[in-house]
């Protein structure tokens, strides 16, 4: 038999974790597959964690230094931010649209159980409307009427407990300079930053130091140590190889994990959670969707017409689909660079270079499930933000997603910075929390796909993109 892509042994372990973690639950066994099948899944991740870090440093090394000169890294580093930045902002311009343009009343089917007094203030202020002091927002006529028209709200019940410890994260993401996510980029300890993951951008900035610096140095100096690296470099990439031949089973795992996690012994529990959050999760979605199969190709075809729509696709799911069950961008970062620089021609000069960058700061998924959130709870505390807030969550969207952790859930946590940018309550953040795992997948793997865009773009610029067409890509991972 053909032997099976890649991507369709994945895509079959997932389809077969979600199976076992809906039959799981129905029989009563959750607890099993969440002690016994889901530690299957944290290994994975951890597996393509312990080789993302590495390989990031030695292939920043290794494509530098063979750039050869930094005025044309400068140019590159210029031209790569400006494209990363107009995608993000594109993103949320997308999620902006699509969550405006469904009436408050869709969004929501709730009681309220929410803090109305904050809700009051917030609508009074919104629509100018005076609140007397000691004036007790149940008897406000104006304040009632408005609660009529938009339907209950959230039944979530704010249990602060579930997001305490990200509030906590937040906070701290509060009190700090405006400057700090810069001086967070200069490590003052290179190997506190190897051993801590969520320092890509620190590793980064290390790694094109120390190759610019490998430039300076006499050649004679310095090849020994290119040499090095790019052996190095090598051994790493076999290492995805080997990991990726299990892949099907290790996502078989993740997958029943997050399922039986969500669900517990209830399958139903599942269906009420997407329903309450129907129209939130629909419309996020949307916009994720439309971000995958019409934005993201549209622009490939406009700036780099010799890659097919399909060839595109094919090229880069292994990494789409890797990155859905792990929802995380780094962990899927040294299997994005294989599928650009095997499936696509990127040279790993750029590949290299551009997407440990993007995986850290190019995260369209993650803005633009930010902005649809934000309005979303907006309207649910019948806030409506007027369009120099909706301005300001365009602005605060697009520094949450670069400051967000490419990890799982890490978009959740900077939304809490974008929510008291606009003045919202950060604890309403508990309200989406049920489908927000599931959310991750779909935007992690926009996160990618869009990383793997500009990659291509950029290569294609530089005359560094031998496209030949997407070989079959089960040859992509093979150990030979
Ligand atoms: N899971 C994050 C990533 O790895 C995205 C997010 O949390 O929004 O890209």
């Amino acid at each position: 038999m053909k032997k099976l892509a890649l991507h369709w042994k994945i895509i079959i372990g997932m389809i077969l974790g979600i199976v076992w973690a809906l039959l799981s639950s129905t029989l009563g066994w959750s607890a099993f597959t969440i002690n016994w099948i889901d530690p299957f899944g944290t290994i994975f991740i951890n597996l393509l964690k312990l080789i993302a870090v590495p390989l990031v440093l030695f292939s920043i090394i290794g494509g530098v230094a063979n750039i050869g000169d930094p005025s044309s890294l400068g140019r590159m580093g210029g031209k790569t931010l400006g494209i990363y930045l107009l995608t993000t902002v594109m993103a949320i311009s997308l999620g902006l649209v699509l969550v405006n343009t469904i009436q408050p009343g869709r969004l929501i089917d709730y009681d309220t159980r929410l803090d109305n007094r904050l809700s009051y203030e917030i609508w009074a202020a919104s629509e100018g409307h005076e609140v007397k002091d000691g004036h007790s927002y149940l008897n406000d006529p104006a304040y009632a009427e408005r609660v009529k028209k938009v339907s209950a709200l959230s039944t979530a019940k704010i249990d602060a407990s579930i997001v305490s410890d990200k509030l906590a994260k937040a906070e701290n993401q509060q009190n700090v300079s405006p400057l700090q996510p810069l001086i967070d980029i200069v490590p003052e300890n290179f190997f506190a930053s190897l051993s801590n993951n969520g320092l890509m951008l620190q590793i980064i900035f290390f790694a094109l130091f120390f190759g610019v610096c490998l430039l300076y140095i006499p050649n004679e100096k310095a090849q020994p140590v290119l040499k090095l690296v790019d052996g190095i470099n090598e051994v790493f990439l076999k290492m995805v190889d080997l990991v990726m031949q299990a892949a099907p089973f290790f996502v078989f795992a993740l997958l029943a994990g997050v399922v039986s996690k969500m669900a517990g012994d209830d399958v139903g529990k599942v269906v009420e959670i997407f329903k309450g959050l129907s129209w939130y999760s629909l419309t996020v979605l949307v916009g994720l969707l439309l971000m995958i199969f019409v934005i993201y190709p549209t622009i490939l075809k406009l700036f780099v017409k010799k890659i097919s729509y399909i060839g595109f696709f094919k090229a880069v799911s292994p990494a789409q689909t890797l990155a859905f069950s792990t929802s995380s961008s780094a962990a899927t970062l040294p299997v994005t660079m294989e599928c650009v620089e095997q499936n696509l021609g990127v040279n790993k000069k750029i590949s290299s270079f551009v997407l440990p960058i993007g995986a850290t700061v190019n995260m369209d998924g993650t803005s633009l499930y930010q902005a649809v959130a934000v309005i979303f709870l907006a309207q649910m505390h019948m806030a409506n933000l007027s369009l120099e807030q909706q301005l300001i969550i365009v602005v605060t969207t697009t520094l949450a997603s670069i400051g967000s952790a490419a990890v799982p859930s890490a978009g959740l946590v900077m939304l809490i910075v974008v929510l008291n940018s606009v003045g919202l309550n950060p604890v309403w953040i508990a309200i989406i929390f049920p489908v927000d795992r599931i959310l991750d997948m779909f935007r992690t793997v926009v996160n990618v796909t869009g990383d793997t865009v500009v990659c291509s773009i950029i290569a294609d610029g530089e005359n560094m993109l031998d496209y030949k067409g997407t070989k079959n890509p089960t040859e992509t991972f093979d150990l030979d």
